[in-house]
């Protein structure tokens, strides 16, 4: 049986990606954070108590800023795949948090390799890493974006996720780690935290439409992101460390929407004109924005025979299905 480390387990991906992993007869460790409230919602419905059965999903505690805890883990979970998903992953409060967000994103990836690669050395066992990049690494480079598209950034946490990337080249080039980074476009899901901007619209047209709130406050409706799901995109980690050889790949669906797009497509399915709803807060305005994202995924399309099952417009409905069904609403009554 294959043992996969995930940092993140917790997160919208990480739940993604542990379900597809023991359906493929791994056994999945997860790294959580200590939290003074439970914040593995996302995964309960994978657990298993140890005094009832044989779990397949296993956690343990820890973080990214703490070395020492990562070594530990490693030592005690011996993966044969560590997938490095953990992160302070909003880009807005990255400008708001910059040294942590560069802390997590940036030196905790870091502090992960140095540990994968002690271990993988003194054991002398191959551990294949794998680092969740980001297309907003690409921030500003002229689209459409691809594996040769130079980078620039445009926030603390972009800039570390440069650096995370640049750190997994180094230790595949200077150690000979199987060591690859994922470079993937917003993927989103009925799983998406809700501050990211297509839960909080989907979320908040669920709300008004059950009379819980009257307005949708947003920032810049004008850039463009190539968005898909996040379900699709974990299969692409996987295929990325079964490769004969380590390399980096950029995972997108090739179309890109703009914000008013979305609220255009999200309203429309419930025959509502988002007009009416949403207002200007420039609280949610970045200091520096990422304008046109639109990945260039013809890699992963010919090395992996990756391709996206989900499309746009399929994907709104998905999350605004999910997030009528929270609130209880029957989503049949409100869409075609
Ligand atoms: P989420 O924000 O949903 O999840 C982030 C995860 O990281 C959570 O499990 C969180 O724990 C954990 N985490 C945060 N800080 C720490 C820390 N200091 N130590 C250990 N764990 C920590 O992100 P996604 O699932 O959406 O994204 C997964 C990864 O992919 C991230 O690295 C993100 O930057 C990257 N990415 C995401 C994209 C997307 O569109 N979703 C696109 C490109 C890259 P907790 O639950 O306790 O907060
Ligand atoms: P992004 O996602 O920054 O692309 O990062 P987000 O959904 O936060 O923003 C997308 C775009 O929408 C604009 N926007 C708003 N965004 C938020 N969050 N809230 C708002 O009210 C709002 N109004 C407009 C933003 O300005 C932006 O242009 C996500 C994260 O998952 C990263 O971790 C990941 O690396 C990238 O996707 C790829």
């Amino acid at each position: 049986m294959k043992r996969a480390l995930i940092t993140g387990i917790t997160g919208q991906d990480g739940s993604y990606l542990t379900e597809f992993l023991l359906a493929r007869g791994y056994e999945v460790h997860g790294l959580i954070r200590r939290s003074s409230s439970f914040n593995t919602g996302r995964i309960d419905h994978l657990h298993v108590d140890r005094h009832e059965g044989q779990p397949r999903m296993l956690l343990h505690f820890g973080d990214l800023s703490d070395g020492t805890g990562l070594r530990r883990a490693l030592e005690t979970i011996q993966p044969d795949e560590v997938y490095n998903l953990a992160a302070q992953s909003h880009v807005k409060v990255s400008f708001d948090m910059p040294e942590y967000s560069a802390d997590i994103v940036g030196m905790g990836a870091l502090r992960l390799l140095e540990a994968v690669r002690d271990h993988a050395t003194h054991l002398n066992r191959p551990v294949r890493f794998y680092q969740a990049g980001s297309s907003e690494m690409f921030g500003a480079a002229p689209a459409p974006q691809n594996e040769k598209t130079p980078f620039h950034p445009r926030s603390p946490y972009a800039v570390a996720k440069v650096a995370a990337h640049w750190f997994t080249v180094n230790y595949r080039e200077a150690y000979g780690l199987y060591a690859c980074n994922g470079i993937l476009f917003n993927h989103e899901s009925p799983r998406r935290g809700e501050t990211f901007v297509t839960r909080k619209i989907t979320r908040a047209i669920s709300r008004i439409l059950a009379g819980r709130q009257a307005k949708l406050y947003l920032g810049n409706l004008d850039a463009r992101r190539d968005w898909g799901f996040a379900g699709d995109y974990v299969e692409a980690m996987w295929l990325i460390l079964q490769q004969p050889e380590p390399d980096d790949y950029v995972i997108a669906t090739d179309q890109t929407h703009s914000v008013r797009a979305f609220l255009e497509e999200a309203f429309g399915l419930v025959r509502r004109n988002w007009q009416d709803f949403v207002e200007l807060d420039p609280r949610y305005l970045r200091p520096a924005e990422v304008d046109l994202l639109l990945g260039d995924a013809s890699k992963a399309r010919q090395k992996l025979n990756w391709t996206p099952k989900v499309d746009f417009k399929a994907l709104v409905r998905m999350m605004l299905r999910a997030d009528m069904i929270d609130e209880g609403l029957d989503p049949d009554a409100f869409m075609d």
